[in-house]
Parts: C-alpha cells; sequence; structure tokens
C-alpha cells in the first residue's frame, strides 16, 4: 500500500522517459516489468516524459500483443494506486484516450506544472526546447497539428506503420548529419520555458543527456534535471521529502 499523505503535493512522486519500448529490446521490457513491479508501487504518482514507446502508430495498435502487455503492466500499476501521467514524446504523441482508458494513464498536455513540496516544477519532454533543430521543428509544427492527424489517424494501421518507417528512416539518417549541439536544447528557449512557467525547477527528457543543469532566468537561479533514456535497466528520478535524487533498478 502507498503511505497516506497530507496532500497531493507531498506525495512521493518519480519521472522516467526515453524507454522506446518494443518488442526487440528484451532486456528494457524486462527492466520496465521489474520497475512497474517495484520502485514505480511506491510513488504515488508517476510521470512518464515521453518516448515510452519506440513509436506509436494510433490507439488501434493496442491489439498488438507487445503493446497489450505493456498496457496491462500500466493498468496493474494505476490500479494498485499510482497516479500515472502521461506526457507525449515526438514518438509517442498520437497516445489517445483508449489508451487511456486500457490503462487507467492520465494524459497531460506539456508544459505540465505540479507541486513537489512547496515548490513548482515544470515537466515537459524536452523536443520543443531543441528550436535549433529547425527541420525537427518544421516537421513537429505539422504532426501536431489536430486535422493532420486526424488525416493519418484515418488511414489504415499497416499504412501508418510504413509511413512511420520512412520517417524514422529519414531520421537516423538525418540525426547522423545534424551538429550534435542542434540536437540538444536551446539557452534562450529554456530561459523562455522558465520565464512563462514562473517556476525554478524542470524536468524533461528527449536529448538522452542526462545530467542536472544551473541556469539564471531573470536573475532568479534555476534548476533544469534531464532524464536518461532506458538501455536495459530503469534509471528513474525519484522525489520525496524536498530530495529529487536519481535511481537506476537493475534487475
Ligand atoms: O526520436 P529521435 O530522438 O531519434 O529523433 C528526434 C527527431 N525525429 C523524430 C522522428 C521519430 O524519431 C520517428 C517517428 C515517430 C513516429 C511518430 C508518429 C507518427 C508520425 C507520422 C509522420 C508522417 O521525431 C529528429 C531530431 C532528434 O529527435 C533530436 O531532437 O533531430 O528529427 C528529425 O530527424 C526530423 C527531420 O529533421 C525532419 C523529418 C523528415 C521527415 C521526412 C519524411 C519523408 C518520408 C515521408 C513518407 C510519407
Ligand atoms: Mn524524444
Amino acid at each position: 500500500m502507498i503511505a497516506p499523505h497530507s496532500t497531493q503535493a507531498d506525495m512521493p512522486a518519480m519521472f522516467i522517459a526515453d524507454l522506446h519500448l518494443c518488442a526487440a529490446q528484451t532486456a528494457t521490457t524486462r527492466a520496465f516489468e521489474a520497475f512497474m513491479a517495484g520502485p514505480a508501487r511506491n510513488a504515488g504518482r508517476l510521470y512518464i516524459l515521453g518516448d515510452l514507446f519506440e513509436y506509436w502508430a494510433g490507439d488501434d495498435d493496442l491489439a498488438e500483443p507487445y503493446h497489450h502487455h505493456i498496457a496491462q503492466q500500466l493498468l496493474a500499476l494505476t490500479r494498485h494506486g499510482t497516479a500515472v501521467h502521461f506526457v507525449a514524446g515526438n514518438r509517442d504523441f498520437l497516445i489517445g484516450e483508449r489508451f487511456c482508458a486500457a490503462t487507467g494513464v492520465a494524459l497531460a498536455t506539456e508544459p505540465v506544472h505540479i507541486a513537489l513540496g512547496a515548490r513548482t516544477a515544470v515537466l515537459l519532454h524536452g523536443d520543443v526546447l531543441c528550436t535549433d533543430d529547425h527541420a525537427y521543428q518544421a516537421f513537429r509544427n505539422q504532426v501536431r497539428d489536430p486535422h493532420w492527424q486526424t488525416a493519418f489517424l484515418a488511414r489504415p494501421l499497416a499504412e501508418r506503420r510504413a509511413i512511420i518507417e520512412n520517417v524514422r528512416a529519414h531520421s537516423e539518417a538525418g540525426k547522423r548529419e545534424k551538429a550534435a549541439d542542434i540536437m540538444d536544447v536551446n539557452e534562450a528557449a529554456v530561459i523562455a520555458a522558465f520565464r512563462h512557467a514562473g517556476c525554478d525547477l524542470m524536468i524533461h527528457g528527449h536529448t538522452h543527456r542526462p545530467a542536472t543543469h544551473h541556469h539564471i532566468a531573470d536573475g532568479a537561479a534555476c534548476e533544469r534535471w534531464v532524464l536518461s533514456d532506458w538501455h536495459g535497466t530503469a534509471p528513474y528520478l525519484a522525489w520525496s521529502e524536498g530530495v529529487l535524487r536519481r535511481e537506476t533498478l537493475s534487475p
């Protein structure tokens, strides 16, 4: 059982991102299962900050056995009593209401503001901060458009999967050509995000460059915690009793 807490703000929280779950990644899948059955049960709330899946072609893909298995793991966790919140990544922004109904997970639209004790944290996937990657931002604007998504989701699942495989090949080839620094966050975008959020703590993933950064935004000292991607272990960020710490579960 999860220990009772006087307020939601005091409830222990955990943060994960960039698991890139798929059937081929068996060690990462085992790490996810162990995390769901272990540490995640001790968090009152779990925030998944995008790219849970290698990619998500639409909620009709829930019937696929691997996706069904992952959904069952999430359902077991939410039934246990952990509140699970999902912020979309650039690979799984097509997760929708059917996925939520099947898992008990709540969809949250970034930027998400949460209370951690007396502090406020802003949560993002992180791709929106990579403003120097102009080709990616143009792609993002197109595929995040609701009309575009409605038209895309109207295509047969097999056709969507084939299109996504094509985009993935373009993306992987493009990343080999791009300078490493344009695939990291832009400092001015980070400062603007702090200003917009009105808080001094940010948590995000996407860049696969886990680190804790210190910024000055409008004269105020701010912290930015970048989550790790997963490769056969379960790295996560845990908050309880006023302290944020990095942990890794190695099954
Ligand atoms: O994910 P990551 O970290 O490896 O790379 C991202 C950016 N790439 C992407 C693409 C995704 O990885 C794969 C697609 C996910 C499926 C989404 C669901 C439905 C979408 C359907 C689309 C039609 O997000 C990468 C960034 C990198 O992060 C670092 O920030 O650089 O961005 C790109 O590589 C995008 C390219 O720069 C521009 C996109 C070109 C698309 C060309 C499509 C041509 C084929 C179309 C066929 C119909
Ligand atoms: Mn990402």
